[in-house]
């Protein structure tokens, strides 16, 4: 006959790594009987798991059937919360179960106690520890390779911290060996073997020599030995230290069905130089703009035995704002990490100047301590089209336009009197060069020939610039003329990836006009157009004094100019100008663009032109408030010059924010 009674009549056994057998305590039922089991478990925190195995004993006349519950305190996850068995007559079944813990869990003393029925009838200690004596290499810095592996199961899958991950040597073929890389230098005292633990025992290693490398080329052998089968973790104990360890090599002489298999190799030890923090990547977005915050986010990690604070950075050109992070990272593990970083606010374009930039990453730790790794990203900084009257971005009618208030014009935009771009006659032609690059840069419009682009310029003087180049091929030279002036060029050839702003001032008279700008190559180059910005603001340029709006006056005093350039000795040449503001408004804002480089046709000094003013800000209306515009140009005494004359155009704006 069979009866169902539950487990009230089975004995519960718990088998672990050590061995220790103790007795349960029993229930009060007279029909539960004690049975032996194994006294404890540790779990090494930088492993982060380790297993124990768990037996029913049916010692009664009758079939059973039942639940065991795990039940787990602190940080504990054991691989199963409940074992549903049926254990016949005289049988005793068994179940291993893997018990995690995270690796920052608290150490500490918890327990994994057992359920049968309505009561908790036993329960493992299960001690977490840290040892500064023995700690994890962690699998974040190792790499491993074997003489051979089976499908995907490589080498890598036996030091990537997963258990449930495993390599495999060739079917058959013993002796086999692994190699790890320890990714820094160790004193080593074991070297920790969890088998697969998936049910099998293929493949499970029984016979091993260990042997290491300081140089990463040449091994010596450090202990030749036996495992025995189960999928418990093992160890290769050694008796002395080895020290200064790179490398470690396990082979292989013995395993089940003369195969090797391995789900982690776990080196134990002291390190001895090892970083203690590292910066490994950093990613910025591919549009920035500027004066607009985004996230540089900085890949830090954590080489140490113990949770670490680290402060993670990005070191950014003078002007960008960068907000350092504070983070606590767990042991052996990275993080990313979002660091605010602000691009200077760009009022207008410079000419010239690729806004490329490099951001480099830093994670170095609060109580200081070796640091690795420096990442970089190169971005391009967009200006902020909510700035500007008009931000254009050329392509093909379906090329990507970047977010922001920047809008396209294409071939297709054929100029009426709805746009505030467009062609007039025959168009250019569009093109996208596809991901890769920002939305800004990656299209653009071209042709060899001739075309002219109408734009709408409201009331007053208004800032243009044209951004040229292409992050694939060189860019020809451009020519800007309008109303019979040659406003741009020509600009010299860009090479690949290089892009210029090239700048110019539009009158939209007293009312507003379309200006049409007549576009051009030199000798037929083709010429390439990527963006456009309109200022908002008006200004007066520095060729002629003059009246703008009636509430902001900015008029210029007789061209600056240095006097003779001597060749052959370092020098510094100073000039003034006068600048006389008018304002009628809140506030104003004095600016000079910059910076300026002075040529002599294809011959330019090699310092820029340094531009001061003597008074840049006011808080009130102003009235013939006269500024001094000074410039001072250094030239070095090995610098050649060429003769002629050197020039170069500054733009004063007169700005408001209250007009
Ligand atoms: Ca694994």
């Amino acid at each position: 006959m069979r009866r169902v009674i539950g487990f009230t009549a089975l004995s519960l056994a718990v088998a672990a790594l050590h061995g220790t057998a103790v007795g349960l305590p029993g229930g009060e039922d007279d029909r539960v009987q004690l049975a032996p089991s194994v006294d404890r478990l540790e779990i090494l925190r930088c492993i982060g798991f380790e297993q124990l195995r768990v037996s029913l004993r049916n010692t009664t006349a009758d079939h059973q059937y039942g639940d065991l519950f795990l039940k787990p305190t602190g940080p504990l996850q054991p691989s199963r919360r409940q074992w549903s068995s049926y254990t016949p007559v005289g049988a005793d079944v068994a179940t291993p179960i893997q018990v995690r813990v995270a690796p920052d869990a608290r150490v500490g003393d918890y327990e994994l106690g057992y359920q049968l029925g309505d009561k908790v009838q036993a329960s493992t200690p299960v001690k977490v520890v840290s040892d500064p004596a023995a700690q994890c290499v962690p699998y974040g810095r190792m790499t491993a390779t074997a003489t051979s592996l089976q499908g995907s199961d490589d080498a890598s899958k036996a030091v990537d911290g997963d258990p449930a991950t495993i390599w495999r040597s060739a079917a058959g073929s013993l002796p086999q060996s692994i190699t790890l890389d320890l990714g820094g230098v160790y004193d080593i005292t074991e070297l920790r073997y969890q088998p697969r633990f998936d049910g099998l025992l293929n493949g499970h290693i029984n016979a091993y020599t260990m042997a290491v490398s300081t140089n990463g080329t040449t091994f010596t052998d450090v202990r030749t030995s036996t495992w025995g089968a189960s999928e418990l973790m093992k160890t290769a104990k050694l008796t002395t230290p080895a020290r200064g360890v790179r490398k470690i090599r396990l082979t292989i002489t013995g395993g089940r069905n003369n195969f090797a298999a391995a789900a982690e190799l776990i080196p134990i030890g002291v390190p001895v130089d090892v970083p203690a923090a590292s910066a490994s990547a950093i990613a910025v977005p591919n549009d920035l703009f500027a004066g607009q915050p985004v996230n540089a986010t900085v890949t830090a990690g954590n080489w140490t035995n113990d949770p670490l604070e680290v402060d993670v950075s990005v070191d950014a050109p003078a002007g960008w704002t960068v907000k350092p992070v504070r983070v606590t990272i767990a042991p052996g593990r990275t993080l990313p990490v979002s660091v605010p970083v602000t691009p200077p606010a760009m009022p207008f374009p410079e000419p010239g100047v690729q806004p490329e930039v490099t951001l480099t990453g830093r994670a170095a730790p609060v109580g200081g301590g070796q640091v690795e790794g420096a990442p970089t990203a190169t971005v391009w900084v967009k200006p902020d089209a909510p700035v500007f009257e008009q931000a254009r971005d050329f392509g093909t009618p379906s090329s990507v336009v970047i977010i922001g208030g920047w809008t396209r014009v294409s071939p297709a935009d054929v100029w009426n009197a709805g746009l505030t771009a467009g062609w007039v006659g025959a168009t250019p032609t569009g093109r996208d060069r596809g991901a890769g690059s920002d939305a800004l840069r990656r299209d653009h419009v071209y042709a060899s020939a001739e075309r002219t682009l109408r734009v709408s310029v409201p009331p007053g003087k208004h800032r243009v610039a044209l951004l040229r180049g292409d992050v694939t091929a060189a860019t020809g030279s451009l020519i800007v003329r309008s109303d019979g002036r040659t406003l741009v060029g020509p600009g010299a050839a860009l090479k690949a990836r290089e892009f210029a702003w090239e700048r110019f001032v539009l009158d939209g008279g007293a009312g507003g006009r379309p200006v049409d700008l007549t576009l051009s190559g030199d000798a037929g180059a083709e010429w390439k157009l990527a963006a456009l910005v309109l200022d908002r603001a008006v200004v007066e340029d520095g060729t002629a004094g003059g009246t703008v709006p009636a509430t902001l006056s900015l008029a210029l005093g007789a061209p600056a100019t240095f006097g003779t350039f001597v060749p052959g000795r370092d020098a510094t040449y100073d000039t003034s100008t006068t600048a006389t503001v008018i304002s009628t408004a809140g506030d104003a804002t004095l600016t000079a663009s910059g910076p300026v480089t002075l040529r002599n046709g294809a011959f330019s000094l090699a310092r820029p032109l340094a531009v001061t003013l003597s008074k840049a800000a006011w808080t009130a209306p102003a009235s013939n408030d006269e500024v001094t515009v000074g410039f001072r140009q250094a030239i070095g005494a090995e610098e050649p010059l060429r003769s002629g004359t050197y020039s170069g155009a500054v733009t004063l704006t007169l700005s408001t924010t209250t007009p």
